[in-house]
């Protein structure tokens, strides 16, 4: 049984550590990805409102280029002190400025922290608060390691790693190892992630974003349509092994980064107030474990 929850060291430490200084904060940014908004939202939120009074948070919704336009929308009607952006071409930002600076006391800086799951874009936004690249910034989950401050005209901001609620179910995990911000190891692969999301977009009615034809019935626990669809994903990108074989787990591998990448689409997995993402996703991951490990038995068996 692979291990379901990732909460290193780092985490801990870094949720520590936002603790012991939130009470000398003005206001917190919390970044979600905009196509999981639910999914992606922060446990520290909560926790850290337990060691002092509430902080004002301000939310920011990263890769709203990637996002489905009309379903963001929704989130945006949906939810207060929320924008929007694409960081990469720094749209949305100048709002998310002005938001923070409603929060600067008069005779001092305004203090604040950039918090949120790995990957989603805290420390690319704290550069272009702070104005310079001084937060390393990488599309893995993980790359913020510590908690460290940065000062720019009129702001103190912490860029802080990505944390992770210890406690959260398997599924959970699953949706943010579709979106890049959990690694597929602690789903139980790339295969057991690919074979969970296939299903997810298959029963949501999303298969413009599955690279390949997906017309084999996928009613209930089909075991070999899935697969079938993963195998031909594996055919299309070339992940093949000796005896023209498809390889799995690199094609699931493939298969996520395009679709976590936006190569596949635009997309969001959630509505608000609609089925949670990570509900589905919790039946997608039980599903996908027997699933592959069938997969397994079959190619024991030949
Ligand atoms: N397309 C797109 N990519 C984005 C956006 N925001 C961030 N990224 C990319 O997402 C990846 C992660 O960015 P980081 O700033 O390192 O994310 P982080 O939240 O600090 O990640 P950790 O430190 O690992 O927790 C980078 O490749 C960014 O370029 C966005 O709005 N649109
Ligand atoms: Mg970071």
């Amino acid at each position: 049984m692979p291990r379901t929850v990732w909460y290193p060291g780092h985490m801990a430490k870094g949720a520590r550590k936002l603790s012991e200084l939130v009470s000398k904060l003005d206001v917190i940014i919390e970044v979600r990805d905009s196509r999981a908004p639910s999914s992606t939202s922060s446990p520290l939120i909560k926790s850290l409102s337990k060691y002092t009074q509430q902080k004002p948070v301000i939310h920011v919704l990263s890769r709203k280029d990637l996002a489905d336009p009309e379903k963001l929308q929704l989130w945006l009607n949906g939810l207060k002190h929320t924008y929007s952006a694409d960081l990469r071409k720094r749209e949305g930002l100048a709002n998310i400025r002005r938001a923070v600076m409603d929060f600067k006391p008069k005779h001092r800086e305004v203090r604040l922290a950039v918090v949120g799951i790995p990957n989603v874009g805290k420390s690319l936004l704290l550069n272009l608060l702070a104005g310079k690249s001084s937060a390393s910034v990488g599309n893995i989950p993980g790359i913020t390691k510590s908690v460290s401050w940065y000062r720019n005209d009129g702001m103190l901001i912490v860029d802080s790693p990505g944390i992770l609620d210890p406690h959260a179910e398997a599924g959970a995990h699953m949706i943010l190892s579709w979106l890049g911000c959990a690694k597929a190891e602690v789903v139980g692969g790339w295969e057991n992630a690919a074979l969970s999301l296939i299903r997810f977009l298959t029963e949501r009615s999303m298969t413009e974003l599955i690279p390949v034809k997906t017309e084999t019935e996928t009613d209930g626990d089909d075991v070999p349509a899935l697969t079938e669809i993963l195998e031909r994903i594996g055919r299309r990108y070339g992940c093949l092994i000796s005896g023209g074989r498809v390889d799995t787990e690199l094609a699931g591998r493939k298969f996520i980064e395009a679709f976590s990448s936006g190569k596949l689409g635009r997309f969001c997995l959630e509505v608000p107030k609609g089925e949670k993402a990570v509900d589905f996703a919790q039946r997608a991951f039980n599903f996908a474990e027997r699933c592959s490990a069938a997969v397994k038995t079959i190619y024991a068996g030949e």
